[in-house]
């Protein structure tokens, strides 16, 4: 089928020599997460960057990306760290993982941080299932993690992008990771793909240096922290809950339900005020009664 078909055609081009993972060494680390929908190309991306075939990719109906993983590389004096995700961001991916071990995993493999995230979307395909995964995006890590954002219009040329002006959607998307984009084509010749990864790589130092070098963090990778050297599935059932405990994201049920209740509000008020004028209004303009003339 022409899915072992793709995997094939990725291991002619990857080779299928067996890969060791960068130990971790002196390094210093360079933390990448891979996010978006089912689909979008997220494990095929991670290939690319780690020039092996790390993660299985392939097109397929359901998702074959089942758990978080982790692969590494050197590159330009880094370790570069890239976490894949299955389907974690859309309503049924979290549906699927009611207790948040997924998401608990996935804090814990790419903890302390990730310096970028990668949300992997396709240019000519481009759905709202991709604006979800950007809110999903924020529910698991906390709004401030688009300061560390990058979209990568996959399989297309940043020229295209550029003359690509009618998508206001997409163009909504970029602005809200601060502008920035890159394009990673997977099927490329190795030369141009390569090319490509060593652009993406050096906007994620950038970004690392912009941010001092310090990984992106929020209370939950503070947590996974904390417990660094507790056994690993007490730290995975202690992040889990957290996790569970804030909705499934960083930033606390309370606060979401305080914020859309506030919007409730000011709608029920600005209603009310509303419907206030229009009572004044009518009143004012009420037919006026005739003057009764008495009979005296
Ligand atoms: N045309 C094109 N197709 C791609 C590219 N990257 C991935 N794909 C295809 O998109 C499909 C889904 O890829 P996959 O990596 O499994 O997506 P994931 O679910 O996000 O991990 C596969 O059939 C890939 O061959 C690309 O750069 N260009
Ligand atoms: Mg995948």
């Amino acid at each position: 089928d022409g899915g072992r078909k793709m995997a094939r055609d990725e291991e002619k081009r990857y080779g299928s020599e067996d890969w060791e993972d960068v130990p971790p060494a002196q390094e210093p680390r360079l933390g990448l997460i891979l996010a978006g929908k089912t689909g979008a190309g997220k494990s095929a991306t991670g290939n690319s960057i780690l020039a092996h075939r790390r993660f299985p990719s392939r097109l397929a109906s359901t998702p074959v990306t089942r758990t978080c993983a982790q692969g590494s590389r050197r590159w330009a004096g880094w370790r570069v760290e890239v976490t894949d995700t299955p389907d974690l961001f859309s309503a049924g991916g979290r549906g699927a993982d009611p207790d948040c071990t997924e998401r608990g995993r996935c804090y814990l493999l790419s903890a302390p941080g990730p310096h970028a995230l990668l949300l992997v979307t396709q240019l000519g395909r481009f759905t709202a299932q991709d604006e979800q995964a950007l809110r999903g995006v924020r529910e698991l890590f906390g709004a401030d993690v688009l300061a560390r954002t990058i979209v990568d219009l996959e399989g297309t040329s940043l020229d295209d992008y550029i003359r690509y002006t009618d998508n206001r959607a997409l163009r909504a998307l970029v602005a809200q990771c601060g502008g920035r984009v890159c394009a990673l084509n997977n099927r490329a010749a190795d030369a141009q793909r390569e090319a490509q990864v060593e652009l993406l790589l050096a906007q994620v130092e950038r970004l690392a240096r912009e941010h001092g070098g310090a990984p992106f963090t929020n209370a939950v990778y503070g947590l996974a922290e904390a417990l660094r050297h507790t056994p690993p599935d007490h730290r995975l059932r202690q992040v889990a809950q957290r996790l569970a405990a804030a909705g499934g994201s960083g930033r606390g049920r309370g606060r979401r339900w305080l914020e859309v209740a506030g919007r409730r509000w000011r709608r029920a008020l600005l209603l009310l005020g509303g419907a206030l004028l229009l009572g004044l209004l009518l009143w004012r303009l009420r037919p006026q009664p005739l003057q009764e003339v008495s009979p005296d």
